[in-house]
């Protein structure tokens, strides 16, 4: 497969003024008739060889300027001979959406035409110059039985059997959307700051208009928020949501149609755990953010993907800490970042936030990409202050709006608000890894030093790393616990660099990134004593919470290399945290929660040893009963404590006690044998309690009943069913995991084309983490049979979900053999798509 290049880029020879589509729509012969005016670029820079994409099209006809052209055809598009002057291209395409099972271009899903563009979904449609800084105004006519049609922008008219769409706003194809279908709606309306009457709609296939109020209300919310904080209106009279079952993604931020994936809009308290909710909520805000940061300003190129992505994931986590905890958000974030990027940033896959070079584009829709993109913008926040983000911001949508931008246009923003030199700063985008910060301290006559080392270890194409800017948000505690240092960012910029505080009374405790004010890995020789009293005392919640994760980690360590008992002194000051009622429940639940396997599995790994699952599984096992035993007594109370009587509502208050109710029964389940889950499970009637009772029933070997009356009670959900195939397999003990997947896939309501359901049952087995690494491989085996099925017919999923074999080279030799035979076994498959190709490939190097 051909690798595309970063430094290769070059703008396309033709400016598209006006797109006019006209859809007559058919299952396996859809025609799609394109009328395209394109007009020379001056651009002396541009490519000057006419190539439109194209993909599995069927050509009926193309015109030049009314008179048939010949064409050379090939699998990825065509070429011919134009006019050196403006001309109109008209085509006629065959489309076969029915048979589309790869979920780019148009497709179908129950029933109902649907598309996905992003990355480069356009060109299954018709030939064009699909890339993101071809932008142009749309005009859409859609032809079909289908009683409701829709496209981008505003209604230009409709009758019988047709609808018309304009979108006056010039856009990339990847920005493209049609819907058609039998579905009904869920009305709204919002006013935009300048008195803009917009219509909203969430559209979705009748039965599911109750589960539409909270995704309308998140919107609005979104729509407000951005008003507020970034200033930016709406700009369209309508703003349509469509729920789709089959969906390789989340969401689309498509142009005034977001096409969502069922799964992150459709919510009740029914069917809906209180984290569903709050993943809807981030995700159609995160949509709508897009429509600045994406829409009107798009990317250059696909290597610029962090610039929409980053940003708008950095909007929709200050939108969710504005609306929520906003401390609970940022270790909620962390988790996710150690959980997901880290790996990967250590790993065969690691990239830079900004590619130079890929096969398929949508193998980097990552955790780099878009949470490590996300983290360089808060970096860069910290750095120049709150009032110059805000003005640095405005001249970005000033200057770039309409534009296809790059990261040098954004970081040029910075720069010319601030002064500052944001030369070195860039390295966060061109430098994949995790910078590794070692400190030390000293304490001389009143002055504390702190030294700082960073070092980044080699990653795949970058053997040498030079030192990056990294904002460390310090504060300092005297030894009562009082803070004698409020939180300051001290700016590294050297391999080495040195702070000191003067004037210090005593030695002070150090509160070293506060925040977690950069993504780095934090290498501090610490005694426990110290860490238990920034566990009891810190000002920051994030390090609270991490002293108390260290000590954790520190013990379950122990427990491991030594068999050391739980270290009791940690337990103690866990405690005063947990049942101090004067706390967020939501923070005391994240306080309780212990590393993940995974992530210990890491830190052994860099630590040099090789870490053993089961011995790992074992390990937190025995800690959580020490936890049950230890607090038997206390456990009860906390639980009633937590319980929420008022009638259900998803907000921070009420989910955050049913966080930490749902962590205490899984302590308590381990003492009374299932009894507390079982009354639960009895009396639940909202979806987050029934699930956390059913998982504990199953994990206590107590769930056959419950498993087979809650797939009586939701077979017709297929949105409840996804959470009953994912909790089998997670639930299950470590050497049952693949076996409860296995039967799984046997299971009728098995539907492996349908994305949400194979990622419910692999997905689940991927994070299953002794489960899945099992000592024989059958782990590694069954999603290997099941990727390579699944190749053939979706390669973006197949391909995504490869990344379960990345940390393959952490464990003991046997397990990399079997793994290593896993993924030559993929890689030996005819045809494999080239998505799982470059992903096999590089796990493999
Ligand atoms: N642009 C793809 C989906 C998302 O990040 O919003
Ligand atoms: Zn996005």
């Amino acid at each position: 497969p051909q690798t595309i290049y970063l430094k290769d880029y070059k703008p396309f020879g033709w400016i598209v003024k006006d797109v006019s589509l006209r859809f007559v729509l058919h299952p396996t012969e859809t025609r799609v008739f394109s009328t395209i005016t394109f007009s020379p670029n001056p651009d002396p820079a541009a490519e000057r060889r006419f190539f439109l994409h194209g993909e599995h099209l069927k050509l009926k006809s193309a015109k030049i300027d009314g008179n048939p052209v010949s064409v050379d055809i090939t699998p990825e598009g065509l070429t011919c001979d134009v006019p050196g002057c403006d001309f109109t291209w008209e085509a006629e395409v065959e489309i076969a959406p029915a048979e589309n099972t790869a979920l780019e271009g148009l497709y179908m899903s129950n029933g109902m035409y649907c598309t996905q563009c992003e990355a480069e979904g356009f060109r299954k449609i018709t030939y064009y110059p699909d890339r993101p800084d071809v932008m142009s105004t749309f005009t859409v006519r859609i032809e079909g039985d289908e009683p409701v049609k829709l496209s981008n922008g505003n209604p230009a008219g409709q009758g019988d059997g047709w609808a018309e769409w304009h979108d006056p706003w010039p856009k990339p194809a990847y920005l493209f959307a049609l819907v058609a279908g039998d579905l009904v709606n869920h009305p709204d309306r919002f006013t935009t700051k300048s008195g803009k009457d917009v219509e909203l709609n969430i559209w979705v296939r009748p039965g599911d208009e109750g589960k539409c109020a909270f995704g309308m209300d998140a919107l609005k919310a979104s729509m407000k928020w951005d008003e507020d904080v970034y200033g930016r209106e709406y700009d369209l009279d309508i703003f349509n949501i469509v729920a789709v079952d089959d969906f390789n993604m989340g969401a689309m931020e498509n142009k005034g149609l977001n096409i969502f994936n069922s799964s992150c809009v459709l919510a009740s308290p029914e069917t809906s755990t209180d984290a569903n909710f709050e993943r809807i909520e981030a995700i159609i805000a995160h949509e709508y953010f897009h429509n600045w940061t994406g829409n009107r300003i798009t990317c250059r190129d696909w290597f610029q993907l962090c610039l929409k992505e980053g940003l708008t994931v950095y909007r929709d986590s200050q939108f969710t800490s504005d609306l929520r905890s906003a401390p609970v958000k940022r270790i909620s974030d962390v988790i996710d970042l150690r959980g997901r990027q880290f790996p990967e940033d250590q790993g065969p896959l690691s990239h830079p936030v900004r590619p130079e070079s890929f096969q398929e584009i949508n193998n980097f829709y990552t955790a780099t990409v878009y949470e490590k993109g996300a983290e360089v913008i808060g970096m860069l926040n910290r750095l120049v202050g709150d009032d110059a983000y805000a003005k640095a911001l405005d001249l970005y949508f000033d200057r770039h709006d309409g534009d296809a931008a790059t990261i040098e246009d954004w970081l040029k923003v910075f720069e010319d608000t601030t002064g500052r030199d944001l030369t070195q700063f860039k390295r966060w985008y061109s430098q994949s890894g995790t910078p590794r910060l070692k400190v030390a301290e000293d304490w001389a006559d009143g002055t504390y030093t702190l030294t700082f080392t960073q070092d980044t270890p080699p990653t795949p194409g970058q053997p040498d790393k030079a030192p990056q800017v990294i904002p460390i948000a310090v504060g300092l505690l005297n030894p009562n616990g009082d803070e004698v240092l409020p939180t300051t960012v001290l700016e590294m910029t050297e391999a080495t660099q040195s702070f000191t505080f003067d004037g210090l009374a005593s030695r002070p405790v150090a509160s070293i990134l506060r925040e977690f004010s950069a993504p780095v890995v934090l290498e501090r020789d610490q005694s426990p004593q110290e860490r238990a009293f920034l566990l009891a005392h810190d000002t920051d919640p994030f390090c609270r919470w991490d002293a108390s994760r260290e000590l954790a980690r520190a013990s379950i360590l122990a427990m491991i290399r030594d068999g050391a008992a739980p270290d009791t002194a940690w337990l103690d000051g866990l405690e005063r945290v947990v049942f101090d009622d004067t706390l967020d429940p939501s923070f005391r639940e994240l306080m309780l929660a212990v590393p993940t396997q995974s992530e210990l599995a890491q830190n052994l790994f860099e630590m040099g040893e090789t870490p053993d699952p089961d011995a790992i599984h074992r390990a937190v096992e025995t800690l959580r009963q020490a936890m049950a035993e230890r607090w038997a007594d206390r456990l009860p109370r906390l639980a009633k404590d937590t319980w929420v009587t008022a009638s259900y509502a998803p907000n921070a208050d009420q989910s955050g006690k049913r966080a930490l109710g749902a962590a205490v029964l899984s302590l308590t389940t381990r003492l009374d044998g299932g009894a507390a889950a079982q009354a639960q499970y009895d009396a639940a009637d909202n979806m987050t309690l029934q699930l956390s009772a059913l998982g504990n029933l199953i994990r206590a070997g107590k769930g056959d009943l419950a498993v087979k009356s809650f797939y009586n009670q939701w077979k017709e959900d297929r949105l409840v069913m996804d959470k009953w195939f994912g909790l089998q397999v997670g639930a299950a003990e470590p050497d049952q995991a693949v076996e409860v997947a296995r039967a799984l896939t046997r299971h009728p309501d098995f539907d492996w084309k349908n994305p949400n359901r194979f990622r419910a049952v692999f997905g689940a087995l991927a994070m299953h983490h002794a489960g899945f690494h099992r000592a024989d491989g059958a782990g590694y085996a069954l999603l290997a049979d099941w990727l390579i099925t699944l190749d053939d017919k979706n390669p973006q999923t197949t391909a995504r979900m490869c990344s379960a074999f990345q940390t393959w080279k952490r464990y003991d030799a046997g397990r990399q053999a079997h793994a290593r035979a896993a993924l030559k076994r993929i890689m030996a498959k005819p045809g494999l798509s080239r998505d799982t190709s470059e992903m096999v490939s590089r796990i493999l190097e």
